[in-house]
């Protein structure tokens, strides 16, 4: 493929993405991504905090560690909103994911399609989790230039605040990053997620960076507590009730996990904005515009 060519067959794809249901769409090269926080950060993780959120007996050989398909070049990360007034989009009922999540792998399902019957590219369809051979999606979203990792340690968007769910395909193809963007709404911010937070996962420093031997660790400066994060969620799951859910014929523990962390940003807030009632910090006005 020709420089040309790859440049018209990227753009192809992002639009491709959005008419297929994604709201947000960009590249990041596998070489860019094998460096990034995460991909160098998780293999190192203590055991135990590589244990929770993982699917149990499937951490070996190497746990945290990312499986790249050998001709996987690139990867195209997308970002479908998950909206507030949505939360639906968002539960899970007993084993059934979540029907947002049903979106995003609609999406890449078609792209998988789409992708090689008008290209000469071959596609990867990579799964949620990194045990399963999965990527660190949020890494590959920044890179990929669809926001930045705000100190919720959530993927912040300009359009949507955190409140979106991501998926990824690699691609066999060489196409630069499209990220990371200047975006950075949180530094002049309150920290009302940190504050928000109903375990306090960001009380302190668990991860320095000087045992890590990186600048960039889990909520940036490390304070992010994955294991205290997990108390949250177990609680949320084993506290789920069981009900008969629109389009079930049989009761399913309908699992809303905690989104304190996303409802509590004021990024992407469009409607809060228009009533007045909230100051953000200037760096956010100006991503967001007047209001
Ligand atoms: C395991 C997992 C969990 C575990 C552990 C989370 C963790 N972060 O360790 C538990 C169950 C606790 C969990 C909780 C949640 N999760 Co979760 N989780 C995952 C999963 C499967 C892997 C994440 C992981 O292990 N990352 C590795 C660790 C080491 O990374 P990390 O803690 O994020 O720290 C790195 C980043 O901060 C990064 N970083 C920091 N600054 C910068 C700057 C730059 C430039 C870059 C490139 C990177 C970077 O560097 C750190 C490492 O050094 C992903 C899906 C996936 N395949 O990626 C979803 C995922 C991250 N989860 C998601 C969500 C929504 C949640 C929850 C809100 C619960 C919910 N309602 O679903 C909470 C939010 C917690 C939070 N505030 O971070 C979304 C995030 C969407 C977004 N907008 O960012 C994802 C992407 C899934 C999805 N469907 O889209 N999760």
């Amino acid at each position: 493929m020709t420089n040309q060519e790859l440049l018209s067959a990227s753009s192809a794809i992002l639009k491709k993405a959005k008419q297929f249901g994604v709201h947000l769409a960009g590249f990041a090269n596998v070489d860019d991504l094998k460096v990034a926080p995460s991909f160098v950060f998780a293999p190192q993780l203590p055991i135990l905090d590589k244990v929770l959120g993982t699917l149990e007996g499937e951490m070996e050989p190497n746990p945290g560690e990312v499986r790249w398909p050998e001709e996987a070049r690139s990867i195209l990360a997308v970002a479908v909103e998950h909206p507030e007034d949505k939360p639906e989009l968002d539960w899970w009922y007993g084993q059934i994911s979540p029907s947002g999540n049903k979106l995003l792998i609609n999406a890449i399902k078609s792209l998988c399609e789409w992708i090689p019957a008008n290209f000469d590219i071959d596609v990867f369809h990579f799964p949620y989790f990194i045990e399963q051979g999965g990527i660190y999606l949020k890494d590959a979203a920044v890179m990929a230039g669809l926001g930045c990792i705000g100190r919720n340690n959530m993927v912040v968007t300009p359009e949507f605040g955190p409140r979106v769910r991501l998926r990824a395909m690699g691609l066999s193809v060489p196409i630069p990053s499209t990220g990371p963007s200047e975006f950075d709404p949180c530094v002049h911010c309150d920290d009302f997620c940190r504050k928000a937070c109903p375990q306090n996962a960001f009380d302190e420093i668990i991860y320095s960076s000087k045992t890590y031997n990186q600048t960039i660790c889990p909520g940036r400066d490390g304070s992010y507590s994955r294991p205290t994060c997990y108390i949250q969620i177990h609680q949320n799951n084993t506290e789920a009730k069981e009900q008969v859910p629109e389009g079930f014929s049989k009761r399913v523990k309908v699992i809303k996990f905690c989104r304190k962390c996303e409802w509590s940003c004021p990024v992407g807030k469009q409607t809060l904005l228009a009533s007045k009632s909230l100051q953000l910090p200037p760096i956010a006005q100006r991503f967001l515009g007047p209001y």
